[in-house]
């Protein structure tokens, strides 16, 4: 502890579920998410997509009783993620005309703009409520009509006044980006502005942090349909890690198909804490609301120029493994062998590992109970991996995490241990934070972030110094450590398709399964 108290930066602390310190509505809005689980009759859009809406009505129903001011569904809630390929699109699709046409749905009628689109909006009209949907768009262009994986928010009158198109696609072959990609905020009668992007977008600069770091926004609106890994990416930690890292408001609503991967929603108040997570292991629908205390506006920073990129030079490394169970979720499995690691076999334990050049400190201690069967290691990494056949991005982490044997094969599984830590603190050094997102990331057996720590961040002569620390003994740590993206790399050359890798289970989030069934 004493280490701790030599870092004079910011402390961070999370509170879980305490009493906010907020009276009133100047001080607070009423913010509701839902996990949904979608109806789907393969083949006939317009059913499926009707269907839903209707369902989603009755869930802001439940909201407007709870007074909520804004509702947020998931990525693919409305088609399902059972989508037909592009070809067959048209009938699952519908026309969003832009927010500057000031259009209301519910009773102004356009060509291309489905029941399920207007149903959408006399809901929220009757219902008096912000709403927030993801649906598959059609855009009608001069030489044909693209699709778009876009959320579209309402306002309390039914009138479009955000249209957001995703621009970090994961494997979904009918839709296209838009060039330049788009960073879509609205503003609401409650003075709070929001921004908002889709699943994937979570790991990536653009739009996320042009929305955090360069237009200071501090509420983000987010729907996803993600496909957990573990040990460091499953739903609710990422979406706990993004909120507290960029320390902004995030309203988060998760696909929820937990046999394929999919579930994690929740309220989350940056440093403040969670305000409810839920990941359901169960198929089934839920409603989250919860108060939101407004946050501050953020100080606006900017982004280095180009000319600090640096080209990358080592290769990106997949997901070698199969999967596992917990909890009734399938959990996709990091490949931590090209990791620098270290077995933390001993009571406690005090090294620092590097990987290429970007070093942690460990230091801790742990009490084992009787079984003496959980084994610990510290992991370094610092370089490039996949997300799927897709994307690649370039990674830093430094954490503590479960193996089931010696060899770091093992290594990234999720189990419940009669480990208890008495203390545990990791800390780095970073420079070029303006490129990086850092997220604090922690997991216990409940697929849950844990949340006895905190994060201090301080400036120091050659960058930004982290540091996560417990607060107090806490036993069930499944990952514990920091995970962040870095942006300011680039490939030399044209990355070649390989096409052996489309047949790697390493998809971590937001894939349009072919033919999943539900
Ligand atoms: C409108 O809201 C009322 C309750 O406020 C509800 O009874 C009614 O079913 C809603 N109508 C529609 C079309 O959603
Ligand atoms: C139309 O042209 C644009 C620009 O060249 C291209 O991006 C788009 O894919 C084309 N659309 C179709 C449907 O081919
Ligand atoms: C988002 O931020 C990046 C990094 O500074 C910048 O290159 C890009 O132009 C921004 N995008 C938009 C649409 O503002
Ligand atoms: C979280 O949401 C669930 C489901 O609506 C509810 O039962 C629970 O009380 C909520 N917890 C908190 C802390 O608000
Ligand atoms: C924001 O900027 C002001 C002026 O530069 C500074 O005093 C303040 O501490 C900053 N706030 C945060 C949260 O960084
Ligand atoms: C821990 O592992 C190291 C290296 O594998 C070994 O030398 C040491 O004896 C082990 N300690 C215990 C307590 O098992
Ligand atoms: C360690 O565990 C992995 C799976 O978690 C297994 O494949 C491997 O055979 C085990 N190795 C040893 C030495 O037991
Ligand atoms: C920053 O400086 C410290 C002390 O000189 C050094 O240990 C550390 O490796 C440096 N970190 C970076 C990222 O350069
Ligand atoms: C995991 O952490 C959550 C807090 O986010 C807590 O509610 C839950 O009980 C924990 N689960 C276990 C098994 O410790
Ligand atoms: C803001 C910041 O720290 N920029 C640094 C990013 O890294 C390059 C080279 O690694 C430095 O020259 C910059 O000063």
């Amino acid at each position: 502890m004493r280490a701790a108290l030599s870092l004079l930066g910011v402390l961070l602390t999370v509170q879980l579920s305490q009493q906010l310190p907020v009276q009133d509505s100047k001080d607070y809005y009423v913010g509701a998410v839902v996990e949904f689980a979608p109806f789907v009759k393969l083949k006939d859009g317009p059913v499926t997509v009707q269907t839903n809406a209707a369902k989603y009505a009755e869930f802001m129903k439940m909201a407007k009783e709870q007074n909520a001011d804004i509702i947020v569904f998931p990525e693919d809630g409305l088609t399902s993620y059972s989508m037909p390929g592009k070809s067959e699109m048209d009938s699952w699709t519908t026309a969003i005309p832009s927010p500057e046409d000031n259009y209301v749905p519910c009773t102004q009628d356009r060509i291309g703009v489905s029941q399920a689109l207007k149903d959408l909006s006399c809901a929220a009209k009757n219902y008096s409520i912000y709403l927030v949907v993801n649906i598959a768009e059609k855009e009608a262009l001069q030489n044909g009509t693209v699709y778009h994986n876009t959320n579209v928010a309402f306002d309390r009158h039914g009138k479009i006044i955000a249209r957001y198109r995703k621009v970090n696609l994961y494997g979904e072959e009918q839709f296209s980006v838009v060039d330049p990609p788009e960073v879509v905020t609205f503003d609401t009668d409650f003075g709070v502005t929001f921004g908002t992007f889709i699943c994937f977008d979570i790991l990536f600069e653009t739009p996320a942090l042009n929305l955090t770091r360069l237009k200071g926004v501090t509420d983000i609106v987010y729907s996803t349909a993600w496909f957990s890994e573990g040990p460091f990416l499953t739903a609710v930690q990422t979406q706990f890690g993004w909120s507290y890292g960029e320390n902004v408001n995030l309203l988060a609503a998760g696909y929820n198909n937990p046999s394929a991967g999919s579930a994690g929603s929740g309220i989350y108040l940056g440093t403040d804490g969670i305000a409810n997570a839920t990941m359901t292991v169960y198929r089934e629908s839920r409603l989250l609301v919860h108060k939101v205390p407004k946050k501050h506006l953020h100080n606006i920073t900017t982004f280095p120029e180009k000319d600090d990129l640096e080209q990358r030079t080592d290769k990106c490394y997949t997901l070698d493994f199969a999967g596992e169970i917990v909890n009734n979720v399938y959990i996709k499995k990091d490949n931590l062998v090209p990791y620098t690691t270290a077995l933390l076999n001993e009571s406690s334990f005090n090294q620092t590992l590097c990987h290429n050049g970007f070093c942690c400190e460990f230091q801790g201690s742990k009490v084992h109970g009787p079984e003496m069967k959980t084994i610990y290691r510290a992991v370094v990494f610092n370089g490039c991996r996949r997300y799927g056949s897709e994307a690649e991005g370039d990674i830093r982490t430094c954490a503590l995490t479960q193996c089931s044997n010696d060899s770091v094969a093992s290594c990234g599984i999720i189990k419940q241990t009669d480990v208890m830590f008495n203390d545990i603190k990791i800390t780095t050094t970073i420079n070029n934070y303006s490129k990086m997102l850092v997220m604090p990331n922690a997991l216990n057996s409940s697929l849950l972030p844990f949340t006895s720590w905190s994060m201090y961040k301080e400036p120091v002569k050659n960058g930004t110094r982290f540091m996560v620390a417990l607060n107090k003994p806490t036993s069930d740590v499944s990952t514990f450590g920091l995970y962040m993206r870095q942006f300011n790399k680039f490939n030399g050359a044209p990355r070649l398709f390989e096409p052996s890798m489309i047949i790697v289970l390493s998809i971590v989030s937001c894939l349009y399964l072919v033919g999943n069934p539900l």
